[in-house]
């Protein structure tokens, strides 16, 4: 039979309040994630998690490059914002929030393994050269409807959302489970927008609650 899953984003510490790359209201997404585990959970629906996992000296990082964070160049071909050192392997700050439900994750996906790429999204690298784990899985169990949610909106939320729709799955994206970076200001809005015009039905979590049975 056909099945849903809800895909939890980077729900990790170094994106929320204190964080190497704290996204504004980060934590507060937390709550949501909570509330919709269990409403997956009554219905018997997976959970999953991702986790951006780096290695000290990933290439994404600013550091590596002598440059100032959240400036634009090139990796491996490609253009790239160069970040805050950020979820390092093991590290504190790339540990899933200690508010989340954790108990109820049954798989959690890593990404930005590879120092020469990036990865956003948690299907693939940034070139869409190497699969993570996250299609096998979902196949394996027959889902084929994602709810998404998570940090960040306008980088590992919108990619993961984008390959998702591509890969031909439903994508649900629950629009208050999720906070931006917004390097430009409107750049969250801007990947609601994409999502949108892709294939992806936005829902605040109260539509979702309140519009599925
Ligand atoms: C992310 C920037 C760098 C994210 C990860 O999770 O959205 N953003 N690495
Ligand atoms: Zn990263």
């Amino acid at each position: 039979m056909k099945q849903r899953a809800l895909l939890l984003v980077d729900l990790q510490n170094d994106f929320c309040a204190g964080g190497a790359l704290a996204v504004y209201e980060g934590d507060s997404t937390v709550d949501v994630a909570n509330t919709l585990i269990d409403w997956c959970e009554a219905r018997g629906e997976a959970v999953l998690a991702t986790q951006d996992w780096h290695p000290a000296h990933h290439g994404s990082f600013a550091s590596q490059h002598n440059v100032e964070p959240f400036t634009q160049g090139e990796l491996d071909g490609l253009p790239q914002t160069f970040w805050p050192d950020h979820c390092v392997q093991e590290s504190e700050g790339a540990q899933l929030h200690p508010l989340l439900n954790r108990a109820a994750v049954q798989a959690t996906i890593r990404k930005g393994e590879n120092p020469a790429i990036d990865s956003y999204s948690a299907f693939f690298d940034n070139g869409h050269r190497q699969k993570t784990g996250l299609e096998a899985w979902l196949r394996q169990r027959d889902i084929v409807e994602l709810i998404v949610m998570g940090l960040a909106t306008d980088y590992c939320v919108k990619f993961t959302v984008l390959d998702a729709l591509q890969l031909g799955y439903t994508v649900n994206v629950i629009t208050d489970g999720c906070r931006g970076v917004n390097v430009q200001p409107q750049d969250s809005a801007q990947a609601f927008m994409e999502m949108a015009a892709a294939g992806a039905t936005l829902y605040t979590l109260a539509d979702w609650q309140e519009t599925q049975g």
